[in-house]
């Protein structure tokens, strides 16, 4: 493989697609020794084939806000990789939405789906469209709109969509009842329903309960646990919350949150009561951050600022692509870090990743750490399939062991000489070399 001269191919193909280079980079960067080592791959063209979508569909999204006026966003699904199962993979509802932007994030989906043990595929879809302070008529207008479209191309068995940030159960239901009468199905075609309506216990906080899970197997490596350990997380949507919960109730002090326009510091830790009073805020559509300074004496409000300049000894940014640069690496590696695991999708910069890689912090990428949300949407499918529901302890004995399984296979294809987990590299290559293998079995399509 001559890696700079694929990326440069790629980049002459796709210029100005940022984030989808980095995501393709990443990936091949760890997985170059094994594709050498194996000629095969490159006789069968599998680099080729992996890093383009298998299709990408891009729409028109009209709809009508409540005084009349017309908008028009733009909707988009990107079916990457179908080797070892249906295209699967969130719905992204944000004002920054690209095609690069959904790109990375469905070539980020197709290993993440391999390392969970479940037959899934690669794919994400979103719009540029911003839920936030849009009426529930607004945002039910736009999902119908949105799925008159989509419906076309997915299906249980074809395509399997679910939420991403600014998708959560309100959209996956509006979403769900276009398709529903559309189709004039009810089938299990997206993950993330309502618990009376197809929906898994559970999936809400699987995310962030599967992050603090593989966090775990980290420190456990070390002889610790989260009892004690200061926690830093970034964002306090779907993900964060399921994580700041799990930490919680590990014995762990969760210390920040944080949303677009700043970080909240409190040393005295969240508690069940707090991350409560978020989640209704949450639900009534309200900013968290102030309200929450304001509620809770001894916290501090830092506008403007990310959370890595605090003392932590696990970083779990759930927030958003490359929201950790390379100067809050140093900051973190500064304060005493000794575990980052991403809850997010790539919110660590290839910079940041190499100052911690360089301090040996144990650093585990988003593709297996926050790889839970997915693995219960495959249980989610399951379920449907069996049209049964399984207890919420049923699901959550799945989750961990999916989790300690994804670990495990990390540690297999990760460890260095030294003995330090290149965790980085155990993700890309356990995850690679199943769907390269499955793409080998089923021919050049
Ligand atoms: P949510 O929409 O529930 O929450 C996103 C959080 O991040 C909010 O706190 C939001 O703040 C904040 N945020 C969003 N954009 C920015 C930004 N540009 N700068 C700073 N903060 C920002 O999304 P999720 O929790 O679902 O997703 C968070 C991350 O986790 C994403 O990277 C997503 O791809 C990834 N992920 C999600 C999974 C899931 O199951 N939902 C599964 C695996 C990964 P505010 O609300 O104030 O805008
Ligand atoms: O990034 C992700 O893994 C998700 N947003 C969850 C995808 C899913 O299909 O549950």
């Amino acid at each position: 493989m001559k890696l700079e001269k694929i990326m440069a191919d790629l980049e002459k193909k796709h210029p100005g697609e940022v984030e989808y280079l980095q995501a393709v980079h990443e990936v091949l960067e760890s997985i170059e020794e094994i594709y050498n080592d194996n000629p095969q791959f490159e006789a069968a063209g599998i680099i080729e084939r992996i890093v383009e979508p298998d299709r990408v569909l891009t729409f028109k999204v009209p709809w009508v806000d409540d005084s009349g006026k017309v908008h028009v966003n733009l909707g988009y699904r990107v079916q990457f990789n179908n080797a070892i199962g249906p295209y699967k993979g969130g719905l992204r509802f944000h004002p920054s939405v690209n095609l690069s932007i959904l790109k990375f994030l469905g070539f980020e989906q197709i290993f993440k789906n391999s390392l969970t043990t479940l037959p899934m595929g690669g794919g994400k879809g979103g719009s540029d469209f911003d839920p936030k302070g849009k009426s529930n008529a607004e945002v039910m207008r736009f999902c119908q709109s949105f799925m008159l479209e989509l419906w076309h191309i997915i299906g249980p068995e074809t395509d399997v969509p679910a939420g991403d940030i600014g998708v959560g159960g309100r959209e996956i239901g509006f979403l769900y009842g276009m398709y529903k009468k559309l189709a004039r199905e009810h089938t299990g075609v997206l993950t993330g329903k309502g618990r009376n309506w197809g929906g898994s216990i559970l999936r809400p906080e699987a995310t962030g309960y599967g992050a603090v899970y593989f966090a775990a197997e980290m420190l456990k490596l070390k002889g610790e646990t989260f009892n004690g350990k200061i926690v830093a997380l970034s964002g306090f949507g779907n993900v964060a919350w399921g994580a700041a919960r799990k930490a919680t109730e590990l014995g762990g002090k969760v210390v920040t949150i944080s949303g677009p326009d700043g970080y909240i510091y409190d040393p005295n830790g969240l508690t069940a009561e707090k991350i409560d009073f978020m989640l209704d805020l949450r639900a009534s559509n309200q900013d968290i951050v102030l309200p929450y300074s304001y509620k809770f004496p001894g916290s501090e409000f830092h506008a403007g600022k990310r959370p890595w300049e605090v003392k932590c000894d696990v970083a779990i940014p759930c927030a958003t692509q490359n929201e950790l640069g390379k100067q809050d690496a140093e900051n973190l590696v500064r304060n005493g870090v000794s575990y980052v695991a991403e809850g997010a999708n790539m919110p660590t910069t290839p910079e940041a990743v190499t100052v911690f890689q360089d301090a040996k912090v144990m650093f585990g990428p988003g593709k297996a750490v926050n790889a839970g949300g997915v693995a219960t949407s495959g249980l989610e499918m399951t379920q449907n399939t069996m049209k049964l529901s399984w207890t919420a302890e049923e699901v959550d004995q799945r989750l961990h062991q999916i989790m300690k399984d994804i670990h495990s296979q990390c540690v297999q294809y990760g460890t260095q000489e030294d003995g330090y987990i290149n965790y980085v590299k155990g993700a890309n290559v356990a995850g690679f070399l199943k769907v390269a293998g499955a793409m080998l079995d089923c021919g050049v399509v």
